[in-house]
């Protein structure tokens, strides 16, 4: 046995327990110790055997961080061969999240329990991978053709009590420890002198032949592109026409290809990359949070509000007066409901949520006794100011005084209390209560022990935290501005905007930049601009069209009217050839670009905004780019994040690239000199990466 696998006797079970924290990944030591443990109980008389695990869950699946290096024995399809071979029952005994590989290592046993509690899937798909040991033949088996379908090609996770009505298990157990109840489950099979029964044995479900290209069809428009889902399919089915052994090669051919694929790489790089982002900049002890204020009851200090109630934690919420209180606990409620709905949360909880936890007042004196305040006022400075000035006289010594302004000083702000090292920002996008990402913005002056707690609070209300250093629009709205202004200058050099959204919705974005810009209000961006007048470079390349736009009360989608036109024929939008004449009179005759020439400047503005972000300190490593733009900014996840993908895509390309815009734009095309020593050395922005996690 390896110390990650132990084997024991209780009375006539063996009793094989996998114990790998964190998550008992299928390692080459867990693998190995599970073929051992096999082994033994073969040589052993013992009339069954229970696969347990110890910690939070069974085995969460493969172990993600092997991939993409050469496979090291034992196999898994061979280590489930094993399992499921033996001449005694083996029962699975499961809990936490039965994912993958754990789950297909469970389909190798014979029977299988369920504690009350647990979740279970085959989310290799999501990894831009399919099922590869087996799931994808022995999971029709269990539970017929159409869920094996859904529960694949989704990746999606069922409850225990889902899976019990799938016969994806036998028995779903009350109690909180496993391997008990595997052992109960054990002794019933023995008494009723059950013998093994291998799910491989039971006979593949029958094809509707005339209904598989409507259920093709289906799952190749929820893949929306992605090669697994699509592949995982073609291997379902093909594998039920062939005998087990075929169809478990098949199954392997095609898990081989995709471990290949490009998709592969990205997605597994997004899943470590988000994680490595959620992880403190310090070992500093986080400050106990337990009661938060809000100031601001607009949009997003109810879904602030909402995630913090949602998270367990007391939540008191400051408006101006009693009417407007009173219209920002609605809104909360009403996204509470929301949440009802989305089976995020019974109703129960809710209800005893708001009456418990949740309260508002008008007048920041109610905040005297708080742990941390999150200030989400309108987004002045001066207005800041004034608040975190009387925060700072409110708050008990060693509250925790956060804003979650979208781009101003944070140093600025943190100099208008007397305490800049209890002060951080906590960066939420909208919607607050559903979006996951958070940019934990650190001050000069922010202690340690705050920016722990920031990532402690993030952690617990379920955000995907990423530190930032203080700039201009932080980490993602820094560059956003960047990419929108190159693509601004494409339609100033004769791109339409309908050509730049085809682009980059063609490179994998949900929106392209002026569908975004009618969907948040044109108006918007005209403040900014007004805002940013008097300070601008003479060598800008302000977008003139879309002042005239906004000047011709086109403010997007709440007007009928931006770039598109809305109306009943086309609700989500239309060329509109009034939009068109606008932009055209506002920009000078040129020959306009085609969607490579398009992407290829949007693409290098942003990998060329992450580099500078990154040679100063702002983000600490390329994978925290990585995460921002894909939490927050609908960047296509199959494609890494925009360092990873620059990576792929090669640097060298994007430098050129940029040298040559140049040429005509000095201004706005400077090449980071980090991009540009990269570029020159051969090296890949992961390099950072593995230096800075080393
Ligand atoms: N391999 C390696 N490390 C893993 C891991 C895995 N499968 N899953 C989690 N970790 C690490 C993670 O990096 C983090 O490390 C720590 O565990 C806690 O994770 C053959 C090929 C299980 C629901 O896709 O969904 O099986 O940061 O922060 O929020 O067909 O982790 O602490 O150093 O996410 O409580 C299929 C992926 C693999 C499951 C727990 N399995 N993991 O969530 O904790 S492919 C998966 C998760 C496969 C087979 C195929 C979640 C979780 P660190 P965490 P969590």
């Amino acid at each position: 046995m390896t110390d990650a696998v132990s084997y024991a006797r209780n009375g006539e079970i063996a009793v094989i327990t996998v114990d790998s924290p964190p998550v008992n990944a299928l390692s080459a030591a867990v693998r190995q110790g599970l073929v051992t443990a096999m082994e033994r109980f073969a040589a052993d008389d013992a009339q069954a055997a229970v696969l347990c695990c110890a910690g939070r869950t069974f085995i969460a699946g493969a172990d993600i961080s092997e991939f993409g290096k050469p496979p090291q024995p034992p196999l898994l399809p061979e280590v489930i061969g094993l399992i499921e071979a033996a001449s005694r029952p083996v029962i699975a005994a499961l809990h936490g999240t039965v994912l993958g590989g754990g789950l297909e290592v469970a389909l190798g046993a014979h029977g299988r329990v369920a504690l009350a509690g647990t979740r279970l899937g085959l989310p290799e798909v999501t990894l831009g991978l399919l099922p590869g040991a087996g799931g994808t033949q022995r999971l029709p088996r269990l539970t017929g053709l159409e869920s094996a379908v859904d529960l694949i090609t989704s990746g999606r996770q069922i409850s225990a009590e889902d899976a019990l009505g799938l016969g994806l298990i036998d028995t779903v157990a009350e109690g909180g420890d496993p391997c008990a109840a595997g052992i109960a489950e054990a002794r019933h099979w023995i008494a009723e002198g059950r013998g093994p029964r291998p799910v491989s044995a039971l006979p593949a479900p029958a094809i509707d032949v005339p209904a598989l290209p409507a259920l093709r069809a289906k799952v190749e428009k929820a893949a929306k592109g992605q090669p697994a889902p699509l592949r995982a399919f073609d291997t379902i089915i093909g594998g039920m026409a062939l005998p087990l052994a075929e169809g478990m090669a098949l199954e392997r051919a095609a898990f081989v290809d995709l471990m290949a694929s490009p998709e592969r790489a990205a997605l597994i790089h997004a899943f470590f990359a988000e994680r490595a982002a959620a992880r403190p900049p310090t070992d500093a002890k986080p400050r106990p949070v337990a009661r938060i204020g809000v100031v601001g009851g607009g949009t997003m200090g109810q879904g602030i509000a909402a995630s913090a109630l949602s998270a367990g934690l007391d939540v008191t919420l400051i408006e101006r007066d009693p009417a407007a209180a009173d219209r920002a606990a609605k809104g909360i409620a009403a996204m509470q409901d929301g949440a009802v709905k989305r089976g995020k949360l019974t109703a129960a909880a809710r209800e005893r949520m708001l009456a418990e936890q949740f309260r508002t007042a008008a007048g920041l004196d109610a905040l005297s006794e708080v742990d941390l305040v999150i200030e989400a006022v309108f987004e002045a400075m001066d207005v800041k100011r004034a608040v975190f000035a009387d925060l700072d006289r409110i708050c008990r010594p060693g509250a925790i005084l956060a804003t979650n302004t979208s781009y101003l000083d944070l140093n600025a702000i943190a100099a208008a209390t007397s305490r800049p090292q209890d002060v951080i920002g906590l960066h939420f996008f909208s919607p607050a209560n559903v979006m996951r990402l958070l940019e934990i913005v650190v001050a000069d002056a922010t202690a340690e022990d705050v920016t722990s707690t920031a990532f402690a609070l993030a952690k617990r209300m379920g955000k995907i935290a990423v530190r930032s250093g203080v700039c201009d629009g932080f980490i993602g709205n820094r560059m956003l501005s960047a990419y929108r202004t190159a693509a601004d200058h494409a339609v100033l050099d004769g791109a339409s905007p309908y050509d730049v959204d085809r682009a980059i919705t063609g490179f994998g974005f949900a929106m392209g930049p002026y569908q975004v810009g009618d969907l948040a209000g044109l108006d918007i961006g005209y403040a900014n601009r007004r805002r940013l007048d008097a300070s601008r470079d003479p060598r800008e390349r302000p977008p003139i069209f879309a002042d005239r736009l906004v000047e011709a009360g086109r403010l997007g989608r709440k007007s009928g009217g931006g770039y598109y036109r809305y109306d009943a024929e086309a609700p989500n939008g239309r060329p509109d050839p009034e939009a068109e004449a606008i932009i055209d009179a506002s920009r000078p005759p040129k020959p306009g670009l085609d969607a490579d020439q398009i992407r290829a400047r949007y693409m290098a503005a942003m990998v060329n905004e992450g580099a500078k972000i990154l040679d100063e300190g702002i983000a600490a490593r390329p994978g925290d780019i990585d995460a921002v733009l894909l939490h927050g900014y609908g960047f296509p996840r199959h494609k890494g994040g925009p360092m990873h993908w620059a990576d792929a895509y090669g640097l060298e390309r994007i430098a050129q690239d940029i040298r040559s815009y140049a040429q005509d734009d000095p201004y706005f095309w400077q090449l980071s000199p980090l991009l540009a020593r990269l570029a020159d050395s051969g090296g890949r922005f992961a390099d950072l990466d593995r230096k800075d996690t080393a």
